[in-house]
C-alpha cells in the first residue's frame, strides 16, 4: 500500500519531519511517501495563504494518481484542497484537522486545540463545525510561534505544554489536540508530561487512511466527490484542465 503524504506548503525541511512522524505510525506493507507542494507559500497562516496552497496540493494528489498511490493525506492543520482532492483521489483523503479532531472525540469528551498564530483559531473553529466536532471543541489557543519558527523555538516543548495545560483548566476538556503539522514531533513529550491523551493529526490522518484502504473503502464516486468535469481552464491554471473530450471541445 502507498500512502502519500502531501505537505501544502514549500517547506522540504517540514516536509522531512511531517515523513519522519507519519513513518513511525505506519504498519508493515505499508509505504510513506511525504511530497512537497511544487508552488504556493513557504508556510500556512492566512486565507491567503491556505487558497494559494490549493493548486500545488491538487497537482500533488493528481501525480499520485498517475502513479498509483492508494491514498492520500492532506499534512496541514486547515486541510486546504480536502473536498477538490476526494474528486481527483480514486482512494480515500484524510486531512490531519479532519483526523485529529475525529480521534480525539474518540479518547475524551471534550477537546482543546494548541495553534501557532491567533488567526488561524478561526479556520480551526470552523473545521470542528464541518467535522460534526463542535460540541466536542472546547477551545482553540496560539502560542504566537509562526509555523517555520516552531523548529527553531528552544523553548517549544515547554511552551505548548504550558499552554496546552492551561487550556486543559480553562476549557474544563480532557484532550489536547496539535494544531499544526509542525507540532507532530511535540505529542510525545506533552502527552507524558500532562498525562492525557495528545492527538497529532499527522499520525492520526496516515492511519485513518491505512485503515480506510485496508477495509476497501474509497471516497464515494456517486454524487458530490464524483470526478469534475472536463473543462478548459486559462491562464497560469491552464495546466489543471481536466482533459476535454473531442465530442465537448
Ligand atoms: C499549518 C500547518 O499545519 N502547516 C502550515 O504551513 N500551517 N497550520 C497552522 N495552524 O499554522
Amino acid at each position: 500500500m502507498r500512502i502519500r503524504v502531501v505537505n501544502p506548503n514549500t517547506t522540504a525541511e517540514m516536509t522531512a519531519r511531517i515523513e519522519v512522524n507519519a513513518r513511525a505510525v505506519a504498519g508493515p506493507g505499508v509505504t510513506v511517501e511525504a511530497v512537497t507542494s511544487a508552488m504556493g507559500p513557504a508556510s500556512i497562516e492566512s486565507h491567503y495563504d491556505e487558497a494559494l496552497s490549493v493548486p500545488g496540493v491538487l497537482a500533488a494528489v493528481a501525480d499520485g494518481e498517475a502513479s498509483g498511490v492508494d491514498g492520500y493525506v492532506i499534512a496541514c492543520f486547515g486541510d486546504p484542497g480536502l473536498d477538490a482532492a476526494r474528486e481527483l483521489a480514486r482512494g480515500p483523503v484524510v486531512g490531519i484537522a479532519e483526523a485529529a479532531m475525529h480521534a480525539a472525540t474518540l479518547v475524551g469528551r471534550g477537546f482543546s486545540v494548541v495553534t501557532t498564530l491567533d488567526r488561524t483559531r478561526g479556520r480551526a473553529w470552523e473545521l470542528a463545525a464541518r467535522y460534526g466536532a463542535a460540541g466536542a471543541c472546547r477551545g482553540v489557543h496560539a502560542c504566537d510561534i509562526p509555523v517555520l519558527e516552531l523548529d527553531r523555538d528552544p523553548h517549544l516543548a515547554d511552551r505548548v505544554t504550558a499552554l496546552a495545560g492551561r487550556a486543559l483548566e480553562r476549557d474544563d476538556s480532557d484532550v489536547i489536540v496539535l494544531g499544526c503539522a509542525g507540532m507532530a514531533d511535540l505529542c510525545a513529550t506533552v502527552a507524558a508530561r500532562l498525562g492525557v491523551p495528545v492527538v497529532d493529526g499527522v499520525a492520526a490522518a496516515t492511519l485513518f487512511v491505512q485503515s480506510l484502504v485496508t477495509l476497501g473503502l474509497r471516497t464515494s464516486p456517486r454524487g458530490e466527490f464524483a470526478p469534475p468535469p472536463a473543462k478548459r481552464y486559462s491562464g497560469p491554471l491552464s495546466g489543471f484542465g481536466l482533459p476535454v473530450p473531442s465530442r465537448v471541445a
